[in-house]
């Protein structure tokens, strides 16, 4: 029997990549809340990055949600999802632009939260980025695909995951993107994707 620790925060957009590819596979696991100090300790016992998520797969540590994904489904198989090529240029193009916008209005949501002006250089070539990077990704989306195999996948969930939470912490107008909006409405009913909101678990 394997086991599956699951170290995080149930607001995280990294970590929920995590819960619904469990979820998408079936695989029940263990969770530990970062946000609590104990938690949070754990964690940092085993990923010197210090960020989340970080998984623990039958003892053993994984940090990155793109790493641990793929280990997850290289282990218990793809369930429903689509099959994960990453070495696919297409695949890795849209991963790259969704992680890069993500990380940016992360790290600007960071800074603002403790006092750095949003007037910044460094702040204002964030939103810069966020803004050319979420054109580029409407630009990409067929409906509700994002590649080429017109199936439900790692890229779907990662933006996902990246347009709900900037809606849920109000760092960017994504109702000025209506085929990103128009692209999550139509994924929006999926169990995996219902039952892991940020609000909702
Ligand atoms: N590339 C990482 C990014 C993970 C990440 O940035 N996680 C955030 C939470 S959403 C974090 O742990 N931030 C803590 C920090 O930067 O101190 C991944 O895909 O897992």
């Amino acid at each position: 029997m394997n086991s599956i620790e699951l170290f995080g925060t149930v607001t995280s957009p990294y970590v929920r990549r995590v819960r619904i590819v469990l979820k998408e596979i079936g695989r029940a696991y263990r969770w530990v809340d970062t946000s609590q100090p104990e938690g949070q300790s754990l964690m940092r016992d085993l990923n010197p990055l210090w960020k989340i998520p970080t998984v623990r797969l039958d003892g053993r540590a994984i940090f990155d949600s793109g790493v641990i994904v793929r280990q997850l489904l290289k282990a218990f198989g793809h369930g429903g999802l689509a099959l994960h090529d990453p070495d696919d240029v297409e695949v890795c193009r849209v991963v790259t632009v969704t992680d890069g916008v993500l990380d940016a209005l992360i790290n600007s949501f960071y800074l603002k939260k403790e006092g750095v002006s949003d007037q910044t250089p460094y702040l204002q070539k964030q939103e810069g980025r966020s803004r050319a990077a979420l054109a580029w990704l409407e630009s990409e989306v067929r409906g509700p695909w994002l590649t080429r195999t017109h199936r439900f996948g790692l890229p779907e969930i990662g933006l996902i995951t990246a347009l709900e939470w900037m809606m849920f912490r109000q760092v960017y107008p994504v109702d000025q993107h209506p085929r990103l909006v128009e692209f999550l409405k139509q994924h929006q009913a999926r169990e995996s994707i219902a039952s892991t909101g940020p609000e909702r678990e």
